[in-house]
């Protein structure tokens, strides 16, 4: 089997629940360096953060530092991985995800579950990198597991983004099912971006930092790939279209 590529077993669990959690993907010098690139940007971007969103969140990761970042997306069990679930054509997209999120919700319930995506058919696969320990007193990541199999409310809210759960009546009562996924410093989280999911409440007075990828499969029906925003991770592009 081809290095970090995922068993028969292991994509059903995936395609099943809509999450699977990878160890060790990212050892602890890799962390070290990609944690000290986000400090550095997040210091230098002070200004730029939302005061009444407890997480802060730093976008654009991929334009501030290409060279780090192509090795983020090139990890070879990153890679192996999103090869099995996604075929041997993939992208990653920078216009979605492509930042850091520096938890530190005290005093704050946790985020709402949302998906990251409105729709399923160009959907995306989020992979959350954990750059620190994340446990569930210092705000793992929940996510309501099988719940990208829920009804596609298809309702754009104001802010961009995904679909709030607690916003829409169809899903009432299944915010409560959500279960945290604690995670080692260096393991990778790869999630459908239409499962529900949020970041956990943080009261323990320490930060706990993520980083959030978007990939996708190469859309074959595509004759013109937007290729400033999306960077190949695997295999090529290309084109299937009938235009006959
Ligand atoms: O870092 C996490 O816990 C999840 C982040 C997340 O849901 C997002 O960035 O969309
Ligand atoms: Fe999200």
């Amino acid at each position: 089997m081809k290095y970090g590529a995922l068993s028969h077993e292991q994509a059903r669990f995936y395609r099943d629940q809509g999450y699977y959690r990878l160890s060790n993907v990212f050892d602890a010098e890799q962390t070290t360096e990609i944690r000290e690139f986000i400090e550095d940007e997040a210091e230098k971007s002070s200004g730029d953060f939302d005061s009444e969103n407890p997480n802060k969140k730093l976008y654009g990761l991929y334009d501030r530092n290409p060279e780090l970042m192509k090795r983020v997306i090139g990890n070879q069990a990153l890679v192996g991985a999103l090869v099995s679930l996604l075929g041997p054509n993939v992208v990653f997209v920078k216009n979605r995800h492509n930042h850091a999120t520096i938890n530190n919700r005290q005093g704050e319930p946790a985020e709402g579950m949302h998906r990251d995506i409105l729709q399923p058919s160009r959907g995306l696969m989020t992979a959350a990198v954990y750059l620190q320990d994340s446990t569930v007193e210092n705000g793992a990541t929940r996510v309501v597991p099988g719940s990208h199999n829920l009804p596609y409310v298809g309702v754009p809210q104001a802010n961009g983004g995904g679909t709030w759960m607690s916003e829409h009546e169809e899903y009432a009562g299944l915010e409560n099912q959500a279960v945290p996924v604690p995670m080692r410093e260096g393991d990778v989280l790869l999630f459908n971006g239409i499962l529900f999911h949020g970041v956990g409440h943080n009261p323990s007075g320490q930060t706990r930092t993520s980083m959030t990828l978007g990939f996708r499969s190469v859309d074959e029906l595509d004759a013109k790939p937007d290729e400033a925003r999306q960077i190949l991770a695997s295999g090529q592009h290309i084109y299937r279209g009938n235009d006959r």
